[in-house]
């Protein structure tokens, strides 16, 4: 047992969206960057894999020593533990259930298709393959983006009103990915404005600065 947790961290990585809940949360905590070498085999700390076998950030110690992997987890995870409504709604609500369902849609479709634009070696062996799966990837965004615009339709600052939610914030670090396909979700007018109030967040702001990366503005700003 120590008295903070500990976030094993990637500038920018998926790690991202569990330090701002961290950051937001208040819950105390350090940061351990994760140096890989050039196989992608993270060489420091040097027991990290022995917390994470797959060699992947995010991974989180809580302070009673529960060792935490899965961006999307631990954030909610860290939502519930503030017991912040705002974060994620009580447990049996409508609401925390449409959480739940935006949450893993993020997670298992979204980042998904923002890995195989980016990153198509990773789902194919040759060139042909590759080139196919980018390609896939870039469209299937397009759609997933309007239909996440389609959840700031109505004009309110973040998806429950006034206050960020856990989805608020994870959306938001996969936005910031999204620099990295053929089209950023930030040129999307309703995404855009979002992203701009997710960039403003002081949770946010913190831990942009502590990991040392900038988030790129919406373009014309
Ligand atoms: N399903 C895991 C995926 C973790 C993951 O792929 N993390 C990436 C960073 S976003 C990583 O560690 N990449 C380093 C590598 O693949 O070597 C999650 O969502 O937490």
């Amino acid at each position: 047992m120590t008295d903070s947790a500990r976030l094993f961290f990637l500038p920018g990585a998926g790690s991202f969206a569990p330090h701002v809940l961290l950051e937001e949360t208040g819950v105390p905590h350090e940061l351990v960057r994760v140096v890989r070498d050039e196989h992608s085999v993270p060489v420091e700390p040097a027991d990290y894999l022995h917390l994470n076998p797959s060699g992947r950030v995010p991974t989180l110690v809580w302070a009673d020593g529960m060792v935490q992997t899965e961006s999307a987890a631990i954030c909610l995870a860290l939502a519930e533990a503030s017991g912040r409504d705002s974060l994620v709604p009580a447990i049996g609500t409508s609401a925390r259930r449409e959480v739940l369902s935006r949450l893993t849609f993020l997670t298992n479709t979204v980042q998904i298709a923002i890995l195989r634009a980016r990153y198509p070696q990773r789902f194919a062996d040759d060139e042909t393959g590759q080139a196919s799966v980018a390609a896939r990837g870039n469209r299937d965004l397009m759609e997933l983006r309007d239909g996440c615009a389609g959840w700031y339709a109505d004009g309110a600052p973040f998806l429950r009103g006034e206050e960020p939610g856990v989805d608020d914030l994870f959306l938001g670090m996969l936005i910031r990915w999204t620099r990295l396909t053929d089209a950023p979700w930030w040129d999307e007018a309703a995404l855009g404005a979002f992203y701009e109030r997710f960039h403003a967040l002081p949770a946010v702001q913190r831990a942009r600065e502590q990991e040392a990366f900038e988030i790129r503005p919406p373009a014309g700003t």
